[in-house]
């Protein structure tokens, strides 16, 4: 999963990007500002001292600074790398001292964050309404001009993608421009120090639910410098500054919130390994996240919630208690359940 930190120049991006890359679990890309994260997840590590398996694979989310391309905000580099994120975590700056004065009118990320989601949809209306006349020149009227018209309808009302209807052959259709304004979104305020611990400018809670986006309020600054302490004087640290969970925490969860993912686990001798998929996912869905073939060949899926296995201690003895259930195709996965697909190709 791809999670792109943008925002205005000096908003912080960088430096939170330092907190997120500093410190263990993190696996720097040959790519400058790529950061790979393992996603926490004791559910995982406890299932592999069990198995003591020869891997095990936690969920990965790669963050990206993107650099805002000032003076111009939505630089074409900028937009291009949007593009390719699964989910764009909108940072807003909520901090001021000395070196970084507010600017003149004061500082407001609600204001600032109505700039961006506007700035968002224009670019993807010009792409649209390129589109289109071309479509229309040629006099096509397919879904995809039926999918444009709805999507223009909707800038034109600076309204974003995501919260148009468009579904089925509709959305295939448009799927390869890769708009923005559809992409999942996610807030993240950066506060000054002294904003620790408040709510810090709480009418911007109204306008992440107005946009469905996850909000999380954060300091960068005084992240980037946990960042570099010893995992043990983090939480240490953490504790003393009234945080309840740090940046990374905050933003992995955040990303699975935008992208509405709950993880899966698969076990065995040779991996113990987490799998992310959308809520409402099917037995068949998540077979297919494992591999084509299980989805093709799908019998049944063996399932049982991770905290009940834990609880039998063996695979065994949940089958004896009962604990061990048989799924077919159109099961609905639920968040951390261990998941083992029966097929025959
Ligand atoms: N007081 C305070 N200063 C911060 C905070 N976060 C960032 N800064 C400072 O703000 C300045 C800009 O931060 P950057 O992280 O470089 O911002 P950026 O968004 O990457 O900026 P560009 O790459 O120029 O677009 C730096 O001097 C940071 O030290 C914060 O939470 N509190
Ligand atoms: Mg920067």
């Amino acid at each position: 999963m791809n999670v792109g930190i943008f925002g205005h120049g000096g908003a912080g991006k960088s430096t939170l990007f330092r907190a997120l890359a500093g410190g263990e679990g993190v696996s720097q890309g040959k790519q400058a500002g790529v950061c790979a994260i393992k996603v926490p997840d004791d559910r995982v590590d406890r299932l592999a001292e069990i198995f003591r398996p020869k891997k095990v694979t936690h969920v990965s989310i790669s963050f990206h600074d993107i650099d805002a391309g000032e003076p111009e905000f939505l630089s074409v580099q900028a937009l291009a790398a949007m593009r390719n994120m699964d989910v764009l975590a909108v940072l807003l700056r909520g901090f001021s001292d000395d070196f970084h004065p507010a600017p003149p009118g004061g500082l407001s990320p609600p204001a600032e964050f109505r700039e961006i989601a506007s700035a968002m949809v224009l670019s993807d209306y010009l792409v649209a309404q390129k589109r289109i006349e071309r479509m229309t020149k040629e006099a096509r009227r397919d879904a995809e001009w039926t999918a444009l018209h709805k999507a223009i309808e909707a800038f034109e009302r600076d309204i974003p993608l995501r919260r148009v209807d468009i579904r089925g052959e509709e959305e295939r259709a448009i799927s390869g421009f890769r708009f923005i304004s559809r992409i999942p979104m996610l807030l993240v305020l950066n506060v000054g120090e002294e904003g620790l611990g408040g709510e810090p400018y709480p009418e911007l809670s109204k306008a992440a639910e107005e946009a469905k986006a996850p909000l999380v309020r954060l300091c960068a600054k005084v992240e980037e410098e946990i960042s570099r302490l010893s995992p043990a004087e983090q939480a240490e640290f953490l504790r003393e500054m009234g945080i309840a969970r740090s940046a990374r925490d905050q933003l992995v969860r955040g990303a699975f919130d935008a992208m509405e993912y709950i993880s899966f686990i698969t076990v065995g001798e040779d991996e113990v390994r987490a799998w992310n998929v959308r809520r409402g996912t099917s037995a068949l869905g998540a077979a297919g996240r494992i591999h084509s073939d299980l989805e093709k060949g799908f019998i049944r899926a063996e399932v049982i919630p991770c905290e009940d296995f834990l609880r039998c201690g063996s695979m065994a003895k949940a089958r004896t208690e009962g604990k061990l259930r048989l799924e077919g195709k159109e099961y609905i996965v639920k968040d951390g359940e261990i998941f083992h697909v029966r097929f025959n190709v």
